[in-house]
């Protein structure tokens, strides 16, 4: 049997490139996809067998290109996806709602779309999509995005329904309070102060690591085991609310 191969979005840092490299020491060979086309082909470098494939999973046209050049796909890692302010609903900026929905749902659906065909010739294909704890609750400031990982969650509740006795899981990941390089980064256009203050006095936010372990998890279950939806926060953090702080 050929190596089983796993693609990943958004795999250039933080969750995406930790799930690469975590899917890469389960022997996956893993095809990196990101915009960023230099640092995946460093990442790519680093990883057996890896290859990496500057994409855009807005740019419909260029996810049907890229699938047609798959021979084999096992695994499709919905990551890509983000944050774009934190302004509420009556100031929020459109423009930043367009973005997050493109990214974190249309995204999922021009990968999904293009990549299902081989998923279910493998045999035993797996589409995990990671969504947040803003999939299934929100909080004040957090509308745009809530409402666009809200439509990733819908994605993947529908999904699993419409493939049920075909050979596809369907796995939700919804990882809380997690401190990678750049989310907060990006969501706060790059005010450092804000991204910061977004951990501020938190002992121990998870990591991209302990999110990629999470996934690499369950995409390693038997076939006939399907992790629906897996919530994983930090010990610190009881809800979207309730983040316990030291002084
Ligand atoms: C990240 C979790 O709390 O910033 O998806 O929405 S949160």
């Amino acid at each position: 049997m050929s190596t089983r191969t796993a693609v990943i979005t958004g795999a250039s840092s933080g969750i995406g490139a930790a799930t690469a490299r975590r899917l890469a020491a389960e022997g996956y060979r893993v095809v990196l996809t990101a915009r960023r086309a230099d640092l995946i082909e460093a990442l790519a470098k680093e990883l057996p067998g890896a290859r990496a494939h500057a994409l855009d999973v807005t740019d419909r046209a260029a996810v049907e290109a890229f699938a047609a050049t798959l021979d084999r796909v096992d695994v499709l890692i919905n990551n890509a996806g983000g944050a774009h302010g934190a302004d509420p609903v009556a100031t929020a900026d459109p423009a930043d709602w367009r973005t997050m929905y493109e990214v974190n749902v249309l995204g999922v659906l021009h990968m999904t779309q293009a990549l299902l065909p081989a998923l279910t010739a493998s045999g035993d294909g797996t589409v995990l999509i990671l969504s947040s704890t803003a999939a299934l609750g929100t909080y004040e400031g957090g509308s745009g995005y809530a409402a666009a990982k809200h439509g990733a969650h819908a994605v993947a509740e529908t999904l699993r329904l419409e493939l049920c006795g075909q050979p596809v899981r369907v796995i939700e990941i919804a990882p809380g309070m997690v401190r990678t390089d750049e989310f907060a980064l990006t969501r706060f256009r790059g005010d450092r102060a804000k991204a910061d203050a977004v951990y501020a006095g938190v002992a121990e936010p998870l990591t991209a690591e302990d999110v990629a372990d999470t996934i690499g998890w369950a995409v390693t279950r038997p076939p006939h085991v399907n992790i629906d939806l897996l919530v994983v926060r930090p010990r610190a953090q009881a809800s979207n609310y309730k983040v316990h702080r030291e002084a």
